[in-house]
């Protein structure tokens, strides 16, 4: 219903993928996204960066289980590679899909106007198998 703010990653880090990158997200647009409601962000060409070396025993770390330095240091290395790549801001019309890559650095752009609606659905996929969620231990982040 409103703009998630969310702050840069890829969903590598948010997911126990393994195999790395059999993964691909969603993003469909409910209404025609306004520039105040905080679109989704994106930065082309990030996908092909490494995955964050301080995830040393990936799938098991990631952001779910990083404490709160490790947490911190991924968002560091995440802003800086990002800067290296142009910043884009989906614009969606009603019913347009982003498709993107699990390494792709994306977030939610801030909310400049509070009220304004950003309607949107993400759905993530994976490959059979490729989600390890369940042999992970926590603690866990959410
Ligand atoms: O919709 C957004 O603002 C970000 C969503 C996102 O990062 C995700 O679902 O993977
Ligand atoms: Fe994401």
């Amino acid at each position: 219903m409103t703009g998630s703010e969310q702050a840069l990653h890829q969903d590598m880090a948010v997911f126990h993928i393994y195999p790395h990158d059999y993964l691909i997200g969603a993003w469909i647009a409910c209404e025609d996204i306004a520039r105040q409601g905080g679109p989704l962000v994106f930065y082309p060409g990030s996908h092909r960066t490494p995955l964050f070396p301080g995830f040393t025993d990936y799938p098991q770390t990631n952001l779910r289980t990083a404490d709160p330095d490790l947490a911190g240091r991924y968002r560091e290395y995440v802003d800086g590679l990002a800067a290296r790549f142009e910043r884009r801001e989906f614009l969606a019309r009603k019913g347009q899909i982003l498709l993107w890559h699990g390494m792709l650095i994306h977030g939610g752009a801030p909310v400049t106007e509070r009220g304004t609606s950003r309607k949107s659905m993400v759905l993530h996929y994976c490959v059979r198998g490729a989600d390890r969620a369940r042999e992970v231990h926590g603690p866990f982040n959410w």
